[in-house]
């Protein structure tokens, strides 16, 4: 008897926060038995992504790898300089041109799962194709539920509240009030380019197949109970904590693991904001200042600019020998890629300080590390507002958006303090890492059975 094999294309957009999940989503696939089609865009605007991609696919040779080159875009006075929003953009408009490079494949498409910047596209192309479109959410449901909204708050009634400063919150039919200083400042003007990608995407959302969040039952109950009840929107599906994938030994560097493993259990204050957060000077000296003045042993992950490519200034210059000198027991600092999935899994982490991209955000969750959230930029504040309430971490709203005031070493001192040693913290934390496992164990984990029902689908 040959079993019916799903042939599922997959389609992320720029970025590694887009990229990862769908490489782990790729990689749960295949142990599913599914063929699996993984469509990148010829250049990348990462090194780390174009990296990653060629080491996944070596670890997976089963794969079928399709590049797609983006055409180039008509010379813009764009609203935003982020290479990865241009890239976005550029994408988006064009992800209907992916048609001929899947619509011959053998065996054929079962469905193409694809992400949501390049969903309104992709609609199409399912659609001709005859076969299911599933959004595959890289934010958390919350977040998401905004932007399903940004329509409508983008309609003048609701402009004209934005920009009265007396309005702080905004209500959006059947979740709590989202406070307006969480709001991702391009959303106050529609012209912006990641404004626009969003808005002509959620629009599309109603048409596809379904959506898969990297999230978990326990962790957004309450707004997936309610989100699952608004007709604009497909099902929501939480098929999260997406795990990691394997690669093959020889191509992680792990210099920072002898002296991780010399570290006692639980005493190491993990420091990352990502791969795209370019901290100010200013702000990394105050950082600086403010861990070593915390006492805690620390790993810092620096970067000074948003695409690594650019990212050549020494840790020595950017911190000061004497300050290298003076933590060379307590602390490492590192520039380079590291395996932040299996850090934060090392018993030496204790805590963890980060800008809530939303994958380091299910990566601790899944550990149940404790986080001080600085959220920096984009759905960065929702998710902060969202690992608060599931019980994970803490943050200080005054501290802003990234650039958006300095914050002193004192303040950062103090709350590192707090994150290392609240001992409530540390068993709600607990117990999210509890109920992450539960959600993606073996047959019975809700997020388990969501993919297996959706994988279930595809073979009829
Ligand atoms: Br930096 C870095 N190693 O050195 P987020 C990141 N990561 O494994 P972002 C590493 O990249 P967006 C490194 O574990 C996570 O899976 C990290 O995604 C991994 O944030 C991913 O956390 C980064 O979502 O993207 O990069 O700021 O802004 O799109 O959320």
């Amino acid at each position: 008897v040959t079993l019916f094999q799903p042939h599922i294309a997959l389609f992320p957009s720029a970025g590694m926060g887009h990229l990862t999940p769908f490489l782990r989503l790729a990689s749960m696939l295949l142990s599913h038995n599914c063929k699996v089609t993984l469509i990148t865009t010829k250049s990348t605007v990462s090194l780390a992504e174009s990296t990653c991609i060629s080491s996944f696919l070596s670890t997976h040779p089963e794969i079928n790898h399709i590049e797609f080159q983006v055409p180039p875009m008509e010379p813009s006075n764009s609203t935003s300089d982020d290479p990865f929003f241009i890239q976005f953009e550029a994408t988006s408009r064009s992800s209907h041109l992916i048609h001929p490079l899947i619509s011959s494949l053998t065996p054929p498409i079962s469905a193409i799962f694809s992400d949501f910047v390049v969903l309104s596209g992709v609609n199409k192309v399912a659609s001709v194709l005859g076969v299911p479109n599933y959004t595959v959410s890289t934010t958390s449901v919350k977040f998401l539920s905004l932007m399903a909204y940004l329509p409508i708050i983008l309609t003048s009634e609701y402009s004209t509240k934005l920009s009265d400063h007396n309005c702080t919150e905004i209500e959006i039919p059947g979740l709590t009030p989202l406070p307006i200083s969480s709001f991702p400042p391009p959303f106050f003007n529609p012209n912006h380019i990641f404004t626009a990608t969003l808005v002509e995407n959620a629009r599309a959302l109603k048409d596809c197949k379904g959506i898969l969040m990297n999230s978990f039952d326990f962790f957004e109950n309450e707004t997936l109970s309610a989100i699952n009840s608004l007709s604009y929107l497909p099902p929501i599906l939480p098929i999260g904590p997406l795990q990691a994938y394997e690669l093959k030994k020889d191509q992680i560097q792990r210099r920072y693991l002898p002296w991780l493993n010399n570290q006692p259990e639980g005493s190491v204050v993990f420091v990352s904001f990502g791969s795209r957060t370019a901290m100010s000077k200013d702000q990394i000296r105050e950082l600086r200042d403010g861990l070593e003045k915390s006492g805690y042993r620390f790993l810092w992950l620096l970067k000074t600019k948003k695409v690594d490519k650019d990212d050549k200034e020494d840790v020595e210059d950017l911190l000061s020998i004497s300050f290298i000198e003076r933590t060379k027991e307590k602390g490492m600092v590192l520039k380079e890629w590291v395996n932040q999935q299996e850090i934060l899994g090392h018993p030496a982490i204790g805590g963890f300080v980060n800008h809530c991209g939303w994958n380091s955000v299910m990566e601790a969750a899944q550990r149940g590390i404790p986080m001080l959230a600085w959220p920096q930029h984009g759905d960065q504040r929702v998710n902060a507002e969202v690992l608060e309430k599931a019980g994970l971490g803490m943050w200080d709203r005054t501290w802003g958006w990234g650039g958006q005031r300095l914050v002193k070493q004192g303040e950062i001192q103090t709350k590192v303090f707090q994150l290392m040693t609240d001992e409530k913290l540390k068993r709600s934390a607990k117990k999210v890492g509890e109920e992450a496992r539960k959600a993606t164990a073996g047959n019975g984990g809700s997020s388990t059975k969501t993919i297996l029902e959706v994988i279930e689908l595809l073979k009829q």
